[in-house]
């Protein structure tokens, strides 16, 4: 066995699950694991602003490799700073391994500088929440957090390690890779139940398939398509999963949930078998109520996990498995099946919704008003963005828009907050995927007030030359709440507006690149010049400030 200290132990085990970025910031608790990166360049320490920054930037980065993201950051308010990004990345199952240094083992339960109950505090938000107790357990502890954050369905997990056990320690140990802790195979569908749901989509006349995240999670996209050709299934996606299946094939009609497609919804009300693959149902998809899915509609579930096979809607058959191998179980199954005579009529009826919304979306182009209003901005974007753009969309009104205005080709490259809506995601996320992906070109989508939440890591991505572009929507209010009292308060605001700097000038100010813009026209070439400025660029656009979407009426007043 090999003896190395106990900071290369950390940085050692990491590489071992492709590790090439660390966010946090310094702090006095883990500076034998920073030591090493003195020497060993291979792993790059991103030294940001604000934790909030780091935990989100993590969450980008594994988003978009669906390998391990690290954070390395110091005791008490350092590790709370991280705690929204981490829940960010529980909502999003991806798997952000989060670590801090915290006080001496020997200080606890004292009220010792910068104590706090730290695993009570991540435990809600995590997979696994656990503290290394002796230094010889670091490599024992590590393993076990990365098996939790990277088995059956992704997510963060949270690891303190105590100042004193985590430095000054040598350690006998030889780095194995993960094969040895954890498991290299996905999870097979049973036969039985492969057989059952060939049977139901066999007598399905109006079968549909709802594509979520756990598909892309599963690298399974092409056999989601696949099968969608293979049977004349027609394809929505679940919230924010637009990029699970090429957006320009025929058979997707568009994003289901909360600022999605009404074609997409009025394809799930019509459909007499729902096939779900990788997707929790969850509150924006379904709003657990019948106004997309119906009582009538048999469903058919595919997910890693149990938890949420028939958790809201009952199922005619549920299928624990890994979504690619399930596809596959199933294509093979199909494979000599005729595809049903019933299916021309619905096939027609599909592709008339498709159809239907691209003109929708066509038709904004029309929109001529001053300041723009976001749906047209919208048109401009699906103009000019290049088709491997990487877009993260933050909460808010202006960004929602997108949800079902966006046009993607390729999984990975559509990073939402998904049931989190947490504001200030949009940026730091953007930074942590072009970190993972700098071959890719990257666009965050902001309002004013999520922008200005994280906006302090402009100095992070120049500094690091990460060269991501921010689109700004400023209304200079908080639109989406706002939005709530115009409807419901009869326009008796209260908190609902903000003032805002100029921000290509605050840009400018960082050492990026600004631009500011108000006409249509001109959306396209600022864009092409941010994306190409090498800098981190932010284009603002003022919009209009009384253009919000209807609230959902589920969430009326006291409803
Ligand atoms: C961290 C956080 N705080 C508060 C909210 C509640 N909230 C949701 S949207 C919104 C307004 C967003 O304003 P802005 O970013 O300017 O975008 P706009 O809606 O104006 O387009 C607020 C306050 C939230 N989702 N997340």
């Amino acid at each position: 066995m090999a003896e190395i200290n106990s900071g290369q132990a950390v940085i050692e085990l990491l590489k071992a699950e492709q590790v090439r970025h660390i966010f946090g910031i310094v702090g006095s608790t883990f500076l034998d694991v920073l030591d090493v990166l003195y020497d060993d360049k291979s792993v790059e320490y991103i030294n940001v602003r604000h934790e909030q920054g780091a935990a989100f930037m993590a969450d980008g980065l594994a988003r978009v490799t669906g390998t391990p993201a690290v954070c390395l950051v110091t005791s008490g308010p350092g590790a709370t700073n991280l705690l929204t990004g981490i829940a960010s990345a529980y909502v999003g199952h991806s798997p952000v391994v989060a670590i801090a240094g915290g006080p001496a083992f020997g200080s606890y339960y004292k009220d010792a500088f910068q104590e706090l109950d730290l695993l009570s505090m991540f435990k809600p938000v995590t997979k696994l929440a656990i503290q290394v107790n002796k230094p010889d357990r670091i490599p024992e502890i590590l393993h076990y957090a990365l098996r939790s954050a990277m088995t059956g369905r992704k997510g963060p997990v949270f690891i303190d390690i105590p100042r004193d056990v985590l430095n000054n320690h040598m350690l006998q140990t030889d780095i194995a890779p993960p094969g040895t802790y954890r498991p290299d195979y996905p999870q097979l569908p049973h036969p039985e139940a492969i057989r059952e749901a060939t049977r139901l989509l066999q007598q399905a006349e109006r079968p549909l398939m709802l594509v979520g995240g756990g598909v892309t999670w599963a690298g399974a996209n092409d056999l989601a398509v696949r099968l969608s050709e293979q049977c004349a299934l027609p394809m929505i996606t679940a919230y924010g999963r637009n990029d699970a299946v090429p957006n320009s094939h025929p058979h997707y009609i568009g994003p289901l949930g909360r600022a999605g497609s009404p074609e997409a919804a009025a394809a799930c009300r019509r459909a007499d078998l729902l096939l779900v693959v990788g997707s929790r149902l969850g509150n924006f998809t379904t709003y657990y109520d019948q106004r997309y899915i119906q009582a009538g509609t048999r469903l058919v579930q595919i997910d890693i996990d149990s938890r949420d096979i028939g958790r809201t809607y009952p199922v005619a058959l549920g299928i624990q498995a890994d979504a690619g191998e399930a596809l596959a179980a199933l294509l093979e199954g199909l494979s000599q099946a005729r595809v049903p005579a019933t299916r021309t009529a619905w096939q027609q009826e599909a592709e008339g919704l498709r159809a239907q919304r691209q003109t929708r979306l066509q038709g904004e182009a029309d929109l001529h008003t001053l300041p723009l209003k976001p749906q047209r901005v919208y048109v401009e974007l699906r103009r000019v963005l290049p088709p491997e753009t990487i877009v993260t969309l933050d909460a808010g009104a202006a960004p929602a828009y997108g949800y079902d205005r966006l046009h993607f080709s390729y999984p990975r490259t559509f990073l939402t907050p998904l049931d989190l809506g947490g504001l200030g995601f949009a940026f730091p996320v953007a930074l942590g995927a072009k970190l993972g992906r700098p071959e890719s070109p990257v666009l965050a989508i902001h309002g004013d007030g999520g922008f200005l939440m994280n906006a302090q890591e402009l100095e992070t991505a120049v500094r690091h030359n990460i060269n991501v572009v921010t689109l700004v929507m400023n209304n200079n209010c908080w639109g989406s709440e706002k939005a709530y009292q115009k409807h419901f308060y009869n326009q008796r605001y209260v908190g609902a507006d903000i003032g805002n700097p100029r921000y290509d000038k605050y840009a400018d100010l960082f050492g990026a690149k600004g631009y500011y813009i108000e006409h249509a026209d001109q959306v396209g070439d600022a864009m092409q010049a941010a994306l190409q400025c090498g800098k981190p660029a932010v284009i603002e656009i003022p919009i209009d400030p009384d253009e919000f979407p209807a609230p959902a009426t589920a969430t009326r007043r006291g409803e």
